[in-house]
């Protein structure tokens, strides 16, 4: 009497659920050690890391956007390219489930084997970030176990099997059952309930053949638990990521400055402020999770090539002199127009300060800044020292860093790209040099010299939407921090000349400016662009060029339509 197997379809769905469960094991461990640990987590990094330069270029360019919302989760304007390129990792992974559970059907050690490769790479993807511990390893032990486990617990069930290879299977036992039932009736002794009931009597597979209603119970168990233990993994690792109640230091006499003046934003509808909140500021970095750095725990070291190797803990770092500055930050992988760009006033310690007490050894030409988990990011000296006053800030916009923007400590340089400068969670500032040391982006060959080019953006009308004929304010803003500022903005409709824009508060030369042209449209589709001028009273280029390697050139300009 054998018993039915059950379809392909149910086992390809043994294998998906199994995957999850195991992926809710290790997260929800990972979470409770070191959230880095998640097997999920390091896969979704670990592709990150090896995606190739164009792809990613791909991505960040074509899931740019301004935010938006699926159910409960927001996606502000930032890592949407990540999702999208993660996002399709997964759903291999998931098919990848699909197949393991389809094997399972043949032989339960193919399944099993091929849910442990998958795991086996998302061990190595932990393993080989750059800062590992020993216990690192535990989730993605668990995570395989917890989905080994789980496909055998469905296979078993489905089959009518007893767990324990050893036991008897239910078949067997109600034979046995049976015999000994049959026996008792013969020698007149009482006989069990089950008699009465007629199950010896049922036909054998009315007994023995797996129950249906046992499968679904076991698969629908699995299920709320990969999604509970997930959950709650997830969970966890918001509660730890939650800020630190830190008082930040005033800045000292002469370090301080007035509160911005009013943006154009107040009189021009669709510009960006001309201080972004934090909660508002573009995110760029390597990350898919939140890094929760505990400022107690927090020190840097200065060291490499230097005369006195130092070290100097978050309170130290508190009680030195301190300035605020206005800076606008830029990322390299902005395209002409973008959005990795934004202004704010940022509280912290010159950095020459730190490395002159430090000493930089003569031959060092690149200052190497380490993260917390081992990313680096090179800069060049000789910039650092150009009069540029790079800063480790421990403010943003009057409030501690936020996580996501580097809390406890980040080096911020006016002018530089963020990735050669803008190092977040930074721990340890190395004094190197390019012929000895790579960083995370110059392994990928990008730039390793990569000053912020001029730029102007508009916001306001925006590309391909209809406005109404008539005035139209065209506005935006504009920066070139290494090119001594803004001097001028020029915007042009359809074929006609390029004219001044009027220019919102010159807060500084390193800061972006904001600035707005009345225009008169008809109805119909323009064509508008607009261009810097910077410091120096020198044009931007208008020759195109992608992010990749050291920062996108041209001018930005798109059709509008305005109605009548
Ligand atoms: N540790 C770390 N710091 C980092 C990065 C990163 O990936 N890891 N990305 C850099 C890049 S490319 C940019 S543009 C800036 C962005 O800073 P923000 O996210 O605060 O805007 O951070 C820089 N600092
Ligand atoms: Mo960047």
């Amino acid at each position: 009497m054998a018993t039915s197997r059950p379809t392909r379809r149910l086992y390809a769905l043994f294998g998906l659920i199994s995957t999850l469960v195991g992926m809710g094991v290790g997260h929800l461990t990972a979470s409770l050690l070191t959230p880095d640990s998640s097997p999920v987590l390091a896969v979704g990094s670990g592709v990150i890391d090896r995606t190739p330069v164009s792809l990613k270029e791909w991505a960040i360019k074509n899931f740019e956007s301004d935010g938006f919302s699926i159910g409960p989760i927001d996606f502000a304007a930032r890592n949407y390219d990540k999702i999208v390129l993660v996002g399709s990792v997964f759903v291999g992974v998931l098919v990848l489930a699909l197949v393991a559970g389809l094997l399972a059907r043949r032989s339960f050690a193919l399944g099993a084997g091929l849910l442990v490769v998958l795991v086996a790479v998302a061990a190595g993807a932990v393993l080989t970030r750059p800062i590992v511990e020993p216990l690192d390893v535990v989730p993605s032990i668990l995570t395989a176990l917890a989905g080994v486990g789980a496909l055998w617990w469905l296979q078993r069930t489905a089959l009518g099997l007893p767990l324990d290879p050893r036991a008897r299977s239910s078949v067997e036992v109600a034979k046995a059952e049976g015999a000994r039932a049959a026996a008792a009736d013969r020698t007149g002794e009482p006989t069990v309930d089950r008699l009465s009931e007629g199950h010896v009597d049922a036909p054998a597979d009315a007994d023995t053949r797996p129950s249906r209603r046992g499968v679904l119970v076991v698969a629908a168990v699995l299920t709320a638990s990969a999604a509970v233990l997930g959950g709650a993994g997830r969970w966890i690792i918001g509660l730890r990521g939650r800020p630190e109640d830190i008082a930040l230091p005033e800045p000292t006499a002469g370090g301080a400055l007035k509160p911005l003046p009013e943006g154009l934003e107040a009189r021009i509808k669709g510009i960006t402020p001309l201080q972004v909140a934090n909660g508002d500021f573009y995110r760029v970095d390597t990350r898919l999770d939140t890094p929760v750095v505990s400022s107690d725990d927090w020190t840097l070291t200065v060291d490499g090539d230097v005369e006195n190797e130092l070290t100097i803990t978050f309170e130290e770092l508190l009680d030195m002199p301190m300035v605020e500055r206005d800076i606008t930050l830029t990322c390299v992988s902005n395209s002409v127009g973008g959005k990795y760009v934004g202004g704010a006033r940022w509280l912290g310690v010159p950095l020459m300060d730190i490395l002159d007490k430090a000493g930089i050894g003569r031959g060092a030409d690149q200052m190497i800044a380490t993260d917390f988990d081992g990313m680096t990011i090179g800069t060049p000296i000789d910039l650092l020292r150009d009069g540029r006053e790079p800063l480790l800030c421990v403010g943003m916009n009057g409030e501690p860093l936020p996580r996501e923007h580097g809390f406890p400590v980040r080096v911020v340089v006016p002018g530089l790209y963020g990735f050669i400068s803008a190092t977040k969670w930074v721990t340890r500032l190395t004094m190197t040099t390019y012929a000895d040391t790579e960083s995370y982006w110059t392994e990928r060959s990008w730039d390793t010299r990569a000053p912020i080019k001029p730029s102007a953006r508009i916001d306001t009308p925006r590309a391909l939407t209809t406005v109404d004929a008539g005035k139209v304010n065209v506005g935006g803003v504009a920066w070139a921090q290494d090119n001594g500022g803004v001097m001028k903005v020029q915007v042009k409709v359809d074929g006609g000349d390029w004219a001044d824009a009027q220019l919102g508060p010159d807060v500084n030369n390193v800061y972006w400016r904001q600035w707005f042209r009345e225009i008169e449209v008809e109805g119909g589709q323009h064509t508008i662009s607009a261009r810097v001028v910077d410091g120096d009273g020198e044009l931007q280029t208008d020759v195109k060029a992608a992010p990749f390697p050291g920062g996108s050139s041209g001018i930005h300009s798109f059709f509008f339509t305005a109605a009548s």
